[in-house]
């Protein structure tokens, strides 16, 4: 799925802004035309989550409407007139000028309707969106039936972070002509000091005709042609003496294609592409051939007022402070994040461990609802891989955070195995160039965790188990990934790890909740993981204090494991890491 773009042949409108907005609790709004126009609106912004933009929303996960009336540029006719949704969490509906145009379900992931035959020519058109976010267990992430599996907190999730809701990410109205490049796929490899860059690409309305690519090198640029069949072609080109991209380089060259008829080009889209390769050999992740550590974090994309929304300039801070604090990577915990994020983690040369929102699975509510979070977890596997194959930043997929054999599956490890197994292999049907992985808790069976290209777990000894006790935890840890590696062969990668810290409490000897505790844990598990080179990378939780649901563990609703507050000072354990990952 390409991002859209603005160029000679393509245009946006972003319609970010205000939004005429009300709630649905009695859902009557679909009956009663409310998609033509709101019976009391008020206004509220987009992008963002609604929940703090009210005092009458923060716990609303029912039904809400956005509108919004446009005008299309009448320079557009003619064109492929396009709305695209960076998300909507959970469910939407969507209707341009009173007529239904499509829904789509699951948060963090983009949709996009073709509405150019409902747009109106002669004055505004009105955009309609429904959403719900509704906690089922048949949703993924889902919510509990068993009270034993919930997170015991208000909202009740089976998770540990606020189920915000709304049009979180931009709405973007865009044209494209109406033979254009539909989607496009580019792989590198390194040969020596080049570099192969094999792309596909699909062209709208099985195009049969030519094209090309050109590959800006700072020199002479690399061009070849495109011959297109029932609307795919492929073309490689290979360039000598590559620049490659890495995280202290993320060097990015700007890769055109164009459909063209005769001399006159009908489409062109320009993506900015990262010559990479990522690989595990033996016990070891290797980027561009070379051992590589991922040292960052687990995050969430979360700030106060905005939620989950997109807020730029916190994106731009927060790849800032992770560069300070000395981060190479972090996993997009426990969600897709905005394509934004992707485009800056490109830029900015950070590793990224992209995952689902398929977190605190359940599998205790029989084979049908289990059924039903396999075909959604699939869908939204082929849907991240879609939207983020072209990222050189996206290292490794990762299909699950923490499933438990918890519930009906205790003694019954194989039926989660399958699930599991079927998931892997479904990212890996998808895109053979990166690794694939789940990430496993302490019970979390060891033959799931198995099936990951790298072990990839989640540890909190020192606080959830050995609490107050970081000497003996970490020692028992220690005892456990060495016979991890021992039995798989493979790298390992703790996910998680880190105790809650609340921001100026501080203690001689250190004291859990205490800052000083925080950092002494976080410097045990960096020497421990330093004795250990297939401990291939070390992601702390969480870079930032987040919010979360009110319950009798998460003082104020925050989760306090972040190394920097929630607005972004950094606790000792910050400027600990700094002083541990900038000297390497
Ligand atoms: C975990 C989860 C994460 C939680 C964290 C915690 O294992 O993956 O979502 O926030 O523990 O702080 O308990």
């Amino acid at each position: 799925m390409l991002y859209p773009q603005q160029n000679a042949h393509r245009s946006i409108c972003d319609l970010s802004g205000f939004w005429s907005f009300q709630l649905d609790p009695q859902e009557i709004g679909e009956t009663e035309g409310w998609f033509r126009a709101l019976p009391a609106p008020r206004s509220i912004a987009v992008p963002a989550s609604w929940n703090e933009q009210f005092e009458d929303t923060r716990d609303y996960l029912g039904v809400a409407w956005y509108l919004r009336r446009i005008v299309v540029p009448p320079a557009w006719r003619g064109q492929r007139i396009m709305l695209r949704f960076g998300s909507a969490t959970y469910a939407a509906k969507v209707w341009i000028g009173g007529k239904p145009v499509g829904s789509h379900l699951g948060g963090h992931l983009p949709f996009e309707f073709d509405i150019s035959a409902l747009v109106s020519w002669d004055g505004p058109t009105t955009i309609a969106v429904q959403v719900e976010n509704k906690l089922s267990p048949t949703r993924v992430p889902p919510s509990a039936t068993n009270p034993e599996l919930t997170a015991n907190t208000f909202p009740d999730v089976t998770y540990d972070f606020f189920p915000y809701c709304g049009l979180d990410r931009p709405v973007l109205l865009y044209s494209r002509p109406p033979l254009h490049i539909a989607d496009a796929t580019v792989v590198t490899a390194i040969d020596g000091a080049d570099g192969a860059i094999d792309v596909t690409i699909t062209a709208s309305d099985k195009w049969n005709g030519r094209g090309a690519l050109r590959l800006e090198t700072g020199g002479d640029s690399l061009t070849a042609d495109l011959a297109f069949k029932n609307g795919t072609a492929q073309a490689s080109l290979r360039l000598r003496k590559a620049r490659l991209w890495r995280p202290d380089d993320p060097f990015l060259y700007p890769l055109t294609i164009a459909l063209k008829d005769g001399d006159s080009v009908r489409d062109a889209y320009t993506l900015d592409i990262g010559i990479r390769t990522i690989e595990v050999r033996g016990d070891q992740l290797l980027l561009n051939g070379q051992p590589i550590h991922l040292k960052g974090f687990g995050r969430h994309e979360d700030f106060p007022v905005h939620g989950r929304g997109l807020d730029l300039p916190v994106l731009i801070r927060d790849h800032a402070l992770l560069k300070w604090v000395g981060a190479n990577s972090y996993r997009t915990s426990h969600y897709p994040y905005s394509d934004e994020a992707m485009i800056l983690a490109d830029r900015e040369g950070f590793l990224i461990i992209d995952e689902i929102p398929a977190v605190g699975l359940l599998f205790d509510d029989g084979d049908k609802a289990v059924e039903t979070r396999l075909a959604i977890c699939k869908q939204q596997i082929a849907d991240l891989i879609a939207r983020d194959k072209n990222h050189p930043s996206v290292i490794m997929w990762s299909v699950a955070n923490e499933p438990s054999s918890r519930g009906a599956l205790r003694g019954n490890a194989d039926a989660g195995l399958e699930f599991f197994m079927e998931l892997l292999a479904h990212a890996r049907a998808q895109d053979r160039t990166r690794p694939a992985l789940l990430v496993g808790e302490q019970r979390t069976e060891r033959s799931w965790v198995a099936q990951s290209d790298v072990i990839t777990v989640n540890r909190y000894w020192g606080w959830y188990v050995l609490p107050g006790q970081i000497d003996k935890a970490v020692a028992q840890l220690a005892r456990e990934l060495d016979e991890l590696h021992a039995a798989t062969g493979k790298p390992v990668i703790i996910a998680e790890f880190g105790a809650d810290a609340v921001a100026g409490t501080h203690s001689e000897p250190p004291q859990m909740w205490t800052e000083e505790y925080q950092a002494a844990m976080l410097k045990a598990y960096l020497d421990m993981a330093a004795a250990r080179p297939w401990i291939v990378g070390l992601h702390v939780w969480n870079f930032a204090d987040f919010k979360t649901g009110q319950g009798t563990h998460r003082a104020l609703g925050i989760n306090h494991k972040g190394v920097f507050t929630r607005d972004r000072q950094p606790k000792m354990a910050a400027r600990f890491l700094r002083s541990q990952w900038r000297k390497e």
